[in-house]
């Protein structure tokens, strides 16, 4: 092991945020067919930065602009250009919209048989079923505008971190993990932890490690990693069998090709509580010595909360505490890109808790 990184009392950790962000805000989406208030909320960003800026050792850092190229170096350029357009070709045919989901999803098995190989539809209605998945990730006026800023955020984090220092947060919203490299999902546009992930393999770092806490399964870090050697995503998640995004995130899948064995997951059950979670933690620390990256990225999700709306698991605030403080047992400069969490009276606590044990520093043995 190499040394750890040295985090003292007085250590200040770099928080990027933009207020970018305020311009996504999506009034409903939909669950199982039912309109429901939207939950990944702009609220959200603004109860982290609240709680955190009442926190000395939190320093604020605005975000640099890195243009497309990193973005494009991770998702289809077509997503980009179609998130670009979309909202404005919208409104120019539907004025009174306020925001917009598709109607019509290109599933695989529509066109068993034909091949899948389709050009993306012309018409924008088309393309957000070409490009969409599910039902829960409306456009609306600044949802690509904060997503870009997103991006730019968890870039700026990397760079900190790149540049040498122990830890930087990224207080992203709109979230990332969800995105595979051509679509948007799961209140997801472009996935930040993953472009943050290959902007550091650019800037020289050999392995790096995503380690996904989020209570759901990181399907497009997975996906956009998969057949790759050098970037280990490693998610701890409530199993896909019954919970978004059921489709990915089963323990059997493990990477391929050169990706082979670099992709560990380990779904758990509902009710999973502190002491399980740890066990499971363990195994993903384990893991994660064994890989021996560079650097750490942590997508942090806070919806594993006990009293969170849309997680089933059972964990106090306390736990957030250990699980920093596992990660930065590890030894490694770590980046934390926000993901979920929408117990919004709770959610700024427990980020800060999370936070708090990973700089916090410890007497290691
Ligand atoms: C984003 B992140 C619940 C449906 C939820 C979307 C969930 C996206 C979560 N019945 N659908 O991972 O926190
Ligand atoms: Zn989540």
């Amino acid at each position: 092991m190499p040394a750890r990184v040295p985090l003292q009392p007085t250590t200040s950790v770099a928080v990027v945020y933009s207020p970018a962000h305020l311009r996504h805000a999506p009034a409903f989406e939909t669950n199982c067919g039912e309109p429901v208030a939207m939950l990944e909320l702009p609220r959200r960003a603004e109860e982290i930065r609240r709680t955190l800026a009442g926190d000395a050792r939190f320093g604020f850092v605005d975000p640099t602009p890195h243009g497309e190229a990193p973005i494009d170096a991770v998702h289809d350029p077509g997503l980009r250009r179609f998130l670009e357009r979309a909202w404005r070709e919208v409104i120019a045919s539907e004025p009174h919209r306020r925001q917009v989901v598709a109607d019509t999803y290109l599933n695989v098995r529509l066109r068993d048989g034909m091949g899948i190989d389709v050009p993306e539809p012309t018409n924008v209605f088309g393309a957000l079923g070409y490009w969409g998945s599910d039902t829960a990730t409306p456009i609306a006026d600044g949802t690509y505008e904060a997503a870009r800023e997103a991006v730019d955020v968890a870039l700026t984090a990397a760079d900190l971190v790149a540049g040498g220092a122990g830890i930087a947060y990224a207080l992203c919203r709109p979230p990332g993990h969800h995105a595979p490299r051509a679509a948007f999902a799961g209140y997801c546009y472009f996935n930040n932890a993953a472009i943050a992930a290959q902007h550091l393999v650019d800037r020289g770092s050999h392995r790096v490690t995503v380690l996904d806490v989020d209570y759901h399964h990181g399907n497009g870090t997975q996906q956009i990693f998969y057949e790759r050697p050098d970037v280990q995503y490693v998610s701890l998640h409530g199993d896909p069998r019954r919970a978004y995004p059921y489709f990915a995130g089963f323990a059997e899948e493990t990477g391929t090709g050169r990706g082979a064995g670099a992709t560990v997951n380990l779904p758990l059950p509902a009710g999973c509580d502190d002491e399980s979670y740890h066990a499971a933690m363990c195994r993903a620390c384990d893991e994660i010595a064994r890989f021996a990256p560079d650097v750490v990225i942590v997508s942090l999700g806070v919806d594993t909360f006990g009293n969170d709306p849309i997680g089933d698991f059972a964990l106090t605030r306390d736990s957030f505490r250990a699980q920093g403080a596992m990660v930065s047992d590890l030894g490694r400069p770590m980046v934390i890109v926000q993901e979920g969490g929408y117990d919004i009276e709770a959610l700024g606590g427990n980020v800060h808790t999370w936070l708090d044990g990973a700089a916090a520093p410890r007497n290691k043995t």
